[in-house]
């Protein structure tokens, strides 16, 4: 499996691109690799710059989960683009696809779309504190909401992978309404709700971490934070854009039936183009212009095309059994993965059919200081076997790994024989 023409396409893009990547974790560097550069990728086969090709597990970070390529998606981008593809004003499409989130997600009973995670959650933190007309916000050590200033405080995936806890050039004033607390710590809430009593907006929460790798809630926690943020007259917010129409098709929230304030979405809503959104409550999204006194706005917010390809994705996940296929594939999956791995001190913790294997020699993970305890150096030789032998999990202990809905039975077995052989 030669990657020459990567190696050397890695040595020129870093001429001109910072790490030679657009976005940290694809850089490869935790797991001791050099990027992949892909030329094509269809199902759930990558194929590289090499012609080598790779059962993918990253699928764009939780994107596909019907599957690159998908020709259902792909014809609908490729009757839209002859209509041009951004008017920055107002297409039929936004509406349709606005409907359809809030008929899927009954709790964005209005929603706004944005061009990426970050817009999202960024948006509806501002449109929080401009609800509540409070500053403080909490967020779990862990998670990440994308790279908004007052969000890259402790945060998970690609700064947990960089192994930086936050980042420079965030002026201390601007992240000191961020608080922080342990995924799963009532306690540690109450003493920040009862230490900030009535200066709280919003809670905003992965329903299901997965920027740590994939943690589940314990002891009913989503539901003490619907409480807590009743109790105390501040927002919930769900930041779905990965479990977003992952778990079930009205997401995290659906799954573990909380409904949240305000919620995100991204990833799957776009269909593989530019496309994120967050709603809730009308008479919290009425505070937004041109309406209310809360701004926010984009140049290729709700374009057609990458509502084209929303529409189209949602419209094969809505077909009957979907998710109980996918869930139970994914389960039988992982659950046999689970037990090869297990004696060499693996443990993997799975919501559905994300999933994430800890190297943390049995511990299970319930949160951010519990999952730092993983051997990082194992979990990279685990991404380089897999990767010799044409499989691409997400590069990093502290991501998460999707099946989607065209990993076949077969090829599942197949990824089981190939892990078989991993000797530790
Ligand atoms: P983007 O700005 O990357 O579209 O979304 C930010 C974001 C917000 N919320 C959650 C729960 C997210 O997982 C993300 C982005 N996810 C990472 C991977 N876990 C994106 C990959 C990358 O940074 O390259």
């Amino acid at each position: 499996m030669g990657r020459e023409k990567s190696i050397a396409a890695f040595e020129e893009a870093q001429k001109y691109i910072p790490g030679g990547v657009n976005s940290p974790v694809r850089a490869l560097r935790s797991v001791g690799e050099t990027p992949l550069f892909i030329k094509k990728a269809e199902g759930v086969t990558l194929t590289d710059i090499d012609d080598n090709q790779y059962t993918d597990f990253c699928l764009s970070w939780g994107v596909f989960i019907a599957g690159h390529a998908n020709p259902k998606v792909q014809q609908a981008v490729i009757n839209a683009i002859p209509n041009g593809t951004s008017y920055g004003i107002p297409t039929l499409l936004e509406t349709q696809l606005a409907k359809r989130v809030s008929e899927l997600i009954p709790s964005m009973e209005q929603v706004r779309f944005v061009n990426s995670g970050t817009e999202a959650t960024m948006s509806a933190i501002r449109l929080a504190r401009g609800y509540t007309k409070r500053d403080y916000i909490i967020k779990f050590d862990g998670c990440y909401h994308g790279h908004a200033d007052h969000l890259l405080v402790s945060a998970g995936s690609g700064v947990a992978t960089c192994g930086i806890s936050s980042s420079s050039g965030v002026p201390q004033d601007f992240a000191k309404y961020t608080l922080v607390a342990p995924f799963n710590d009532k306690e540690a809430l109450r003493e920040i709700f009862s230490r900030h009593k009535d200066e709280i907006a919003a809670i905003i929460v992965e329903p299901v971490p997965c920027n740590m790798g994939v943690v589940p809630q314990q002891n009913d926690f989503l539901k003490f934070l619907r409480e807590i943020t009743t109790e105390n007259q501040s927002l919930l917010i769900f930041d779905e854009v990965i479990t977003g129409f992952r778990l079930t098709l009205g997401g995290a929230q659906k799954f573990y039936g909380i409904e949240p304030d305000l919620t995100t979405v991204g990833k799957i809503v776009g269909g593989g183009f530019p496309a994120a959104a967050f709603g809730g409550r009308r008479d919290i999204m009425q505070l937004l212009a041109p309406l209310g006194p809360v701004y926010q706005a984009g140049t290729l917010s709700g374009n057609p095309i990458a509502m084209t390809a929303g529409l189209a994705t949602l419209d094969i996940l809505s077909q009957p059994n979907v998710y109980e296929e996918l869930n139970a594939k994914a389960e039988r999956f992982i659950n046999k993965l689970a037990e090869i791995l297990r004696p060499k001190g693996v443990v993997i913790n799975h919501v559905g059919n994300m999933f994430t294997p800890f190297f943390t020699g049995g511990i299970v993970p319930h949160d951010f200081n519990d999952v730092k305890k993983s051997d990082t150096a194992a979990f990279a030789r685990f991404f380089r076997y897999m990767l010799s032998h044409g499989v691409y999990i997400s590069p990093s202990q502290f991501e998460g790994n999707f099946v989607s809905i065209q990993h076949s039975d077969a090829k599942l077995a197949e990824i089981l024989e190939i892990a078989k052989g991993f000797e530790g």
